[in-house]
């Protein structure tokens, strides 16, 4: 027998994009970012060489495009909006670019499509990034400057907007593993850094509250990452296991999560920082700003979980490595073209992490997906469709626990999947594909994928039975043939 998962009524039904991820450079005379950096000076650190400028040209499609998502029956999309659209040179305002998001926005609202703006995500702008990135006060203030502008443009245009999009990517990404650009392996800057994200946060949040809280519509929140952490194998971990995966949820998830949503400090984060010598520079009033801290939502992406043993490099310039190491564990189920495990119940972990430690604050799933590499393997040779089964079933998997958890209480609004269309993955460019929506490199042309189908009828019914094949029965991810991929 089989039962109707049914969701509650007004539920948000969408997908999640990023600016650098889709828009491509358009004419609005855009500054530069990190990305376009990194790509000049090391354009081979990119898969087949692909960099940022055309991505999937959403700057020239976005009319077609907002109505072709629209036509999977999403009520809700988030977009982001680029600071180096808006803010070239970091002092002239662009018309232009704000053009662009004021006719992106009225579409989507003409539409009936919800908009969460995201304000950054990953996508520095050079100029800021050359006056010290996230460590400097000065960009702090500049970023502050830039919210402000978006706030009065979009405040009333927009239900929802977030300051930024998983704040630690960037910090562990350019400031400890080489892979987001300033390409650094440094712990104490990763610190100082990380402490400017938090407080940049933190000012634009008080800034709304201040302002605009009762002028505009919108309310304000933050989409965070949340990879909750497990020792080992989660049955017999040693002592030693256990601590590096409480130290990794300290320094992954709860370094952002607790001051970006309660206004105070991980004590254990602290307790690290302390142990390591990582203190950064910050005043009273730096204090005084997070701890004003007061946001509406919380936007939580999904991926997997992270499995952590006892750190192997313990002389390790970076904190992360120096205080626990990965375990990969072998009955687990992973996306072996990304390397993250499968693994549901730890959506259900989180939203239950939420509800019980963040003071049961309104959140929504606002990225979880599944990216594959040459799906073309999977295209149906007639209809010439993708036949993404295993993405049917990812999903299905998924919002079962999140059935699941709400019926437990947890104070879920809304589940976005990243991503709706297929989009430049930073480094990974287009090697694994997200989308419900398939873009062709060649020509740009848009096609839906089997779940579009999927996602739109279940939209319609508000839920879906819960018989369903599960991921496993659709793809054989231990037997892919690497030697297919573009
Ligand atoms: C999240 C980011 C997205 C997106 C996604 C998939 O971390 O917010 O921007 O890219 O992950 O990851 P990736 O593109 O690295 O495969």
């Amino acid at each position: 027998m089989s039962n109707f998962l049914k969701f509650p009524k007004n539920f948000w039904w969408g997908g999640a994009t990023a600016a650098e991820q889709i828009e491509g450079k358009g004419n609005t005379n855009k500054g530069l970012t990190v990305w376009d950096e990194y790509f000049r000076v090391k354009p081979e650190d990119f898969h087949n060489r692909i960099g940022p400028s055309i991505t999937s040209n959403f700057f020239e499609k976005y009319n077609s495009d907002l109505e072709l998502y629209k036509s999977i029956n999403i009520n809700s999309l988030r977009i982001g909006i680029s600071w180096a659209r808006v803010l070239p040179n970091g002092n002239d305002v662009s018309k232009k670019g704000l053009d662009f998001y004021h006719n992106v926005i009225d579409k989507a609202n003409l539409l009936g499509i919800k908009i969460v703006l995201n304000i950054f995500h990953f996508d520095m702008p050079l100029w800021a990034q050359k006056l010290g990135g996230w460590e400097s006060k000065k960009v702090i203030d500049k970023f502050v400057k830039y919210c402000d502008i978006v706030y009065k443009e979009f405040g009333n245009k927009v239900s929802k907007i977030a300051t930024m999009n998983e704040p630690i990517v960037p910090i562990f990404a350019g400031y400890l593993t080489k892979t987001h650009w300033p390409l650094l392996v440094d712990s104490k800057r990763a610190v100082q850094a990380g402490f400017g994200t938090i407080l940049a946060h933190a000012k634009a949040v008080n800034l709304f509250n201040e302002k605009y809280r009762n002028n505009v519509k919108s309310q304000i929140g933050v989409v965070i990452n949340v990879n909750p952490s497990i020792a080992k194998d989660g049955i017999n971990p040693s002592k030693d296991d256990i601590k590096a995966a409480k130290d990794c949820d300290a320094l992954h998830n709860n370094a952002m999560l607790i001051p970006m949503v309660l206004g105070k400090f991980d004590k254990n984060v602290i307790k690290i920082i302390e142990e390591e010598n990582l203190i950064p520079k910050f005043s009273k009033e730096d204090l005084n700003e997070i701890s004003k801290i007061k946001i509406d939502f919380l936007g939580a992406n999904f991926y997997s979980p992270i499995r952590l043993q006892s750190p192997k490099k313990l002389n390790s310039k970076n904190i992360f490595e120096k205080r626990f190491s990965i375990y990969k564990y072998d009955k687990a189920r992973y996306n072996v073209f990304r390397g993250w495990e499968i693994r549901p119940e730890s959506l259900y972990d989180l939203s239950m992490y939420i509800k019980n430690n963040l003071n049961n604050i309104p959140f929504y799933i606002a990225e979880n997906g599944m990216g594959v590499e040459n799906e073309n393997r999977f295209r149906n040779q007639k209809s010439k469709e993708i036949q993404d089964n295993y993405r049917i079933a990812f999903l299905q998997e998924h919002l079962e626990q999140l059935h699941k958890a709400i019926k437990d209480g947890a104070n879920c609004f809304g589940y976005h999947m990243w991503s709706i269309i297929d989009n430049w993955s930073w480094r990974n460019a287009y090697k694994n594909r997200y989308g419900f929506i398939e873009v062709n490199l060649l020509d740009q042309s848009r096609k839906l994928k089997k779940s579009a189908r999927w996602f739109k009828k279940m939209i319609e019914k508000n839920g879906f039975e819960d018989s369903y094949k599960k991921i496993e029965e659709t793809i054989d991810l231990k037997n892919i043939d690497f030697t297919e991929s573009v």
